[in-house]
């Protein structure tokens, strides 16, 4: 965007008086004056493209996150730890309220805790889809073809499951409040799925329903709430899909009003 002259004042700008004294500082900022000042640096790594660089990478993106589906068949094959740990680490560079980076992460390979995972999930889900689900829910979910039984929870090599911090807990165990969580923690789960995606793997965003079982399974806190549970993992060679469609551009975007 062209940057306005700094002498040419926007035509919808209250023309300043002739004399003119510094505009008094909003009362608000008093309240912080006795933190530190905060502290910026220069924008790091950043290196600007030309439109062609840009164009190319933005259509070999697309094309790469067009192929990511979620399929519920998980190979046995096992994962290195290290390719869990750099989902986990770019999932963790999204963008938070107040950056309080409220997710938290725990990747579970011990075959006996991903199994009592699969029985307390399964458990839950034999309630939920025969007595919680309306009749409207049973029909939506009716192409997907889900129900109670869940084997990814133990065919996956990794278990990764995704905890929102509702707040954090000081030393005197008093709460420090934290902003935006569920909009932070859903940015996080979607680079996470990118980036598992980018890297070869598959996986499933699971929402066991309700997932206390997991806070209580897995010793998190009680200001810690699980928000996804995810199998991660090779697709099996008969992997399939449900026959979806994306929807086009037209049906998801308006440019301006
Ligand atoms: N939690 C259940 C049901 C379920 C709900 C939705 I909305 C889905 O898109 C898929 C499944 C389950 O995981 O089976």
């Amino acid at each position: 965007m062209a940057e306005r002259p700094a002498d040419k004042p926007r035509a919808d700008a209250p023309a300043s008086p002739a004399t003119s004294t510094p505009p008094a500082e909003p009362g608000y900022k008093a309240l912080t004056k006795h933190l530190p000042e905060p502290r910026f640096v220069p924008l790091p790594g950043y290196v600007r493209l030309d439109e062609a660089q840009m164009l190319a990478r933005a259509e070999a993106f697309h094309r790469q996150m067009e192929q990511r589906r979620t399929t519920r068949h998980f190979a046995a094959d096992p994962v290195p730890r290290r390719l869990i740990e750099l989902a986990i680490l770019t999932a963790g560079t999204a963008p938070s309220g107040a950056h309080r980076q409220p997710w938290r992460f725990v990747a579970i390979d011990d075959p006996r805790l991903k199994a009592k995972v699969r029985a307390a999930a399964e458990e839950e889900e034999l309630k939920t889809y025969s007595e919680r689900m309306t009749d409207e829910w049973r029909e939506a979910l009716h192409p997907l073809g889900t129900d109670h039984v869940k084997e990814h929870l133990s065919d996956a090599p990794w278990l990764v499951v995704l905890f929102a911090e509702k707040y954090g807990l000081r030393p005197d165990g008093s709460h420090r409040k934290n902003y935006y969580v569920d909009e932070s923690v859903g940015i996080a789960a979607g680079l996470f799925v990118a980036a598992i995606h980018v890297m070869g793997l598959v996986t499933l965003t699971h929402t066991p329903n309700p997932m206390g079982f997991l806070r209580d399974l897995l010793g998190r806190g009680t200001n810690e709430k699980a928000v996804l549970l995810m199998p991660v993992g090779y697709p099996r060679p008969d992997a399939t899909v449900p026959d979806l469609q994306r929807l086009p551009l037209e049906a998801i975007v308006q440019w301006n009003a």
